[in-house]
């Protein structure tokens, strides 16, 4: 049997939605390759393997590229099923609190740690035209989304961590029961980025069952993994001969070939352009042919993401 090729992330450290995907491959003791990826656009070797799509982080498996960690964990899940991520204690359960987590609590606490406190801890030392260049591309990422108000966000925030201690309140040691689940992954990272800004962080000392709760999901590690260069990625997708296996389900309105964008819903939406070849009620795959990447699959969820032919 062939070994099947080496798991890629492209992340970059401070990327909550990357320690993600970093604790869910230290769960399961995956072995993974990291590729340290540029916070703020421009991001050439992002856009060649995505062809347009900037958020962080990707899974990169040979030529298939995975966007967005709900995608990216049902592949995790596939590659290794045991320790698994949807455990049938919580069957459906875990996927909706992830699917919570990932949008309302996520964008809850990133207003409450971006006040000014929390960025000045955050920031510490860098200059000042990083924090700039930062909230100008982030700006430009959001432009159209509502965000609350620092003193709305902090109460929105502890009616969400007040539901959480509740959860836990019977003893259990995960958000699911007894075992981890894609649920424990989705809050874990929003509270993870909380307590990356200390002054702001102090929110959470009400929550003394979250707080045991989170140290429980952090002591997963982050697995073993070895740097590679974007370079280096760049050449194992182009010298890829196989890819994984899609089809296009009849009935979901769009035939195997047709030209079509690809787009998220809710912000950082740049269009993924390409030739359909996978599509069914789970994902959307695009066939697209690039200069450095060569011929690369790209595979979004269709949760969040927006499949339209090209005119
Ligand atoms: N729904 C996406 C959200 C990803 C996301 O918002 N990532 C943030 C970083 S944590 C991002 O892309 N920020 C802008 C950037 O990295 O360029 C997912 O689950 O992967």
């Amino acid at each position: 049997m062939s070994t099947p090729p080496e798991l890629i992330l492209h992340h970059y450290p401070a990327t909550p939605f990357g320690e993600k995907v970093r604790l869910m491959l230290g769960f399961k003791q995956l072995p993974w390759r990291s590729v340290t990826i540029p916070v703020v656009m421009p991001k050439p070797d992002v856009v060649a393997l995505t062809g347009g799509y900037r958020k962080t982080p990707l899974l990169q498996v040979g030529a298939d590229i995975y966007c967005d960690t709900a995608l990216i964990a049902r592949v995790l899940e596939q590659r290794a099923p045991a320790p698994t991520l949807y455990p049938a204690e919580s069957a459906g359960q875990a996927s909706l609190i992830a699917q919570w987590a990932d949008s309302t609590l996520f964008w809850t606490a990133v207003p409450h740690t971006m006040q000014p406190a929390g960025i000045a801890a955050i920031f510490a030392g860098a200059p000042p035209e990083l924090i700039q260049t930062l909230m100008a591309d982030r700006g430009a990422m959001t432009a159209g989304m509502h965000w609350p108000a620092v003193h709305d966000a902090t109460a929105q925030l502890r009616n969400h961590l007040g539901w959480i201690e509740q959860r836990l309140a019977d003893g259990r040691s995960f958000l699911g029961g007894s075992a981890a689940s894609i649920a424990d992954f989705s809050v874990a990272h929003c509270i993870w980025f909380i307590r990356s800004a200390p002054p702001v962080a102090d929110i959470l000392e009400a929550y003394p069952q979250l707080l045991a709760w989170h140290a429980r999901v952090l002591a997963f590690g982050h697995g073993s993994h070895q740097d590679l260069s974007s370079t280096e990625a760049l050449a194992i997708a182009a010298a890829a001969t196989e890819r994984a296996p899609v089809h296009v389900a009849p009935g979901l309105g769009f035939e195997a070939g047709e030209h079509v964008t690809v787009a998220a819903t809710d912000y950082g939406s740049d269009p993924v352009v390409g030739r359909l070849v996978g599509l069914t009620n789970d994902s959307v795959t695009v066939s697209r042919q690039d200069e450095r990447a060569g011929r690369v699959h790209v595979h979004f969820p269709r949760l969040g993401f927006k499949t339209a032919r090209v005119a």
